[in-house]
């Protein structure tokens, strides 16, 4: 069976991705605990933003709540809004990965001068 031009491309594009994947699972191996934490960032907001890249309001709540729950109760609608609008600097109804890292900043300095020791972990409770 021939294989088009078209298959081809896909395949290598899918080698190059997978290389590109292993390099990635390789530099990853040996990052810093801070590197590996600002890559994780940068991957949640690429999770929930998907292909379009920016965060709506659904979007940033489905965040919150499964990724942030240690850190942050349970939002009401009011909150959530307020959150929003306070986060979404150029009132364009989205949280583009700037804003974002924003909050991030936020809540990890909450989180800092909240920061209780506990056993072998540290517990934060915003
Ligand atoms: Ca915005």
């Amino acid at each position: 069976m021939h294989s088009r031009p078209g298959n081809q491309a896909t395949r290598k594009e899918g080698q190059q991705e997978a290389l590109e994947r292993d390099a990635f699972r390789t530099a990853k191996e040996s990052m810093s605990n801070l590197e590996y934490g600002m890559v994780t960032v940068i991957q949640v907001f690429k999770e929930y933003s998907g292909e379009k890249g920016y965060l709506k309001k659904a979007d940033l709540k489905a965040l919150i709540h499964k990724e942030m729950g240690h850190f942050i109760k349970k939002m009401a609608k009011k909150e959530l809004d307020e959150l929003f609008a306070k986060l979404d600097q150029n009132s364009d109804r989205e949280i583009d990965f700037k804003e974002f890292v924003v909050f991030m900043a936020m809540v990890t300095s909450a989180c800092q001068e909240l920061l209780i020791p506990f056993h072998d972990t540290l517990v934060c409770g915003v």
